[in-house]
């Protein structure tokens, strides 16, 4: 039994997320959390908001709340749609936990004494219209790496280079527009990442198994000169972890905030503690501190391209910096950005469909199905609603809802709803075990290697050869010269269904529920051998007919959807 710690992304708090950051960091991390799950093996699943910086506190100031009630109250909101998605979450944890605090003043602590921290007086925005220090993201400007017009003072959203907001060419305040800005000197912490660079360089280096994506994007980084440019860890806001350092007051640091990427990777750790402290684990340095048990850990993190150099070099430097010995990633698995209908999702711009949207229109299975088949993962994919239809109908009610539906609607009518007996497996059979089997092998293997389609390009083909094979064997046209070898077609069937709803989990629990159910199973156990698993349900076993497992999406469906999802989110 292996021990996998995996961690998506955490969620900004402000706002629902849209389905291309659901494929992009939560949903892949779900399907392979639940796949090592269903193959025995302990799996501890950490997600959580991330609920510090200035996003959080305007978008509180709207709603007239305090922030940290909005906090609390968004934190519910995304953890019901999560569900909703059947995000299968060890814990939702919040960034602004005490556990979190108290792990993140910590490790400030830690590097300040192993020489990483520096005091710096720095030179900051300050906004006479918006009358306040501006946090990096909120001031707009031109890239001085690309041009971007439209970069953030913390990093360009178009060549992904992390910036500091005076990096940026003609800048301007992101809230009120205005340009009346003035450079004030201001100190904060900087964590001194260039010291670390070899180790950074060291341990990229070893991990020749990562996407490509990864490793160029950390590379790119760390090579290219600026790449690990020293960066201030703290800022002038209140909303925040407060800068202290171990449990102290750090002078000259009052009423001052840890940057919102230096304590949000932390959360990963926080987060099992949280765990630990809802009752629902006992040992969470287990998996954290690699002088505690956490050496035989398999770590693997999910994210989107954007937040890779966070977690390939900030968050690392943390670590490495503390001199202490807490688990290291093993595995970064990131993805492109999946587009939608010619153009990009934008949460700030309301552009696309959000997570609660999707799961008022169709049950989220259907939303799986499509998002993990289509993963944006060696390029970026595309959404649109023609493509959305095919691919559902064809794949879920073509394939396998018609299957599921045809073998037991069939033998209810000619056996009633039991297994039956007689006949005898032939050649056929033999045929289809054995291709069974190979694709069940390759399922596994890109399963193993996080090659989210081409697992599910495999599951699909498994799907297939369920329908060949019934297609092939037609026990309705043979019944009435045959029915011993109708039965035995038929009883090979709903072996299939059995078999489909535990290798199907992964992807769509809710079917795989369902017919499990149907087929008197309780609960996914991974078939090691498929034909010993195509003997589980044996003749005179009952069985209930499932209700359509999929309904098509229908043209005035995809039109209707299409026209209210083509405009802007309020
Ligand atoms: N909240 C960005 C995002 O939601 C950021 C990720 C933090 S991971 C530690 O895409
Ligand atoms: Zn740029």
């Amino acid at each position: 039994m292996k021990r996998i710690l995996i961690t998506s992304a955490i969620p900004y708090i402000n706002g629902i997320k849209h389905l291309g950051n659901l494929v992009g960091s939560q949903l892949p991390a779900d399907l392979f959390a639940r796949y090592n799950r269903a193959r025995g093996n302990e799996v501890l699943f950490l997600c959580a908001t991330d609920e510090h910086g200035t996003p959080a506190e305007l978008a509180a100031a709207q709603t007239g709340k305090p922030i940290a009630d909005y906090c609390t109250e968004m934190h519910e909101v995304q953890a019901k749609i999560a569900d909703g998605f059947r995000l299968s979450f060890d814990h939702f944890g919040r960034s602004s936990s005490k556990q979190n605090k108290e792990l993140t003043q910590h490790f400030a602590g830690r590097l300040l004494d192993q020489g990483f921290i520096k005091e710096v007086d720095e030179k900051q925005i300050y906004s006479h219209a918006d009358n306040r220090f501006l946090p990096d993201r909120y001031i707009e400007g031109t890239c001085p790496n690309c041009s971007y017009e439209k970069a953030r003072g913390d990093q360009c959203e178009n060549c992904t280079k992390q910036l500091d907001p005076t990096d940026l060419i003609s800048p301007r305040s992101a809230i009120s527009g205005s340009e009346n800005l003035e450079v004030r000197t201001t100190r904060h912490l900087y964590l001194m990442q260039s010291y670390l660079r070899e180790k950074l360089n060291a341990w990229i280096e070893e991990k020749r198994d990562w996407p490509i994506l990864t490793t160029s994007i950390a590379k790119k980084w760390l090579n290219d000169g600026d790449g690990l440019q020293d960066r201030g860890i703290t800022r002038d806001l209140d909303w925040g972890v407060p800068v202290c350092k171990g449990g102290q007051a750090w002078p000259g640091m009052e009423g001052k905030v840890f940057y919102v990427w230096f304590d949000a990777p932390i959360e990963y750790i926080a987060c099992a503690r949280e765990w630990v402290d809802a009752g629902k684990g006992s040992d969470w340095e287990r998996w954290w501190r690699t002088d505690k048990g956490a050496d035989d850990v398999s770590y693997y993190q999910f994210m989107g391209k954007d937040n890779v150099p966070f977690h390939t070099l900030s968050f690392p430097a943390t670590i490495l910096g503390s001199g202490e010995p807490w688990k290291l990633v093993d595995y970064i698995k990131s993805f492109n950005y999946l587009n939608y209908d010619g153009g990009q999702f934008s949460t700030s711009q309301g552009r696309g469909i959000f997570m609660d949207q999707a799961l008022e229109i169709l049950p989220s299975d259907y939303w799986r199905w499509w998002l993990l088949s289509h993963a944006p993962e060696s390029s970026d994919s595309e959404f649109t609603w023609e493509n959305f239809q095919t691919d559902v109908n064809k794949d879920l009610a073509d394939v396998l809802g018609n299957f599921v539906s045809r073998v037991t609607k069939f033998c209810r009518s000619k056996f009633g709803e039991v297994v039956p007996s007689g006949g005898e497996y032939g050649q056929r059979e033999q045929n289809l075990i054995d291709n069974l089997q190979l694709r069940l092998d390759a399922y596994q293997n890109h399963m193993e290697a996080v090659d989210v389609r081409k697992s599910a390009a495999e599951l699909r083909a498994i799907w297939v050869l369920g329908n060949e094979y019934l297609q092939s064997a037609e026990p309705w046209a043979i019944f009435k010269d045959d029915p011993n070898a109708a039965a035995a077609t038929v009883r090979m069937s709903l072996n299939l269904i059995a078999l489909y709803g535990q290798l199907s989990e992964p992807f769509i629990p809710d079917a795989s529920e369902i017919l499990q159910s149907a087929m008197g199973q309780d609960g996914p156990s991974w078939p090691e051998s498929v034909k010993d698993t195509l003997g589980q349900l044996k003749a005179g076993d009952v069985f209930t007919v499932p209700d359509n497992l999929f309904t098509k999406i229908t043209d005035e469906q995809r039109l209707t959807w299409n026209k209210k999802f083509s405009g802007l989110r309020d």
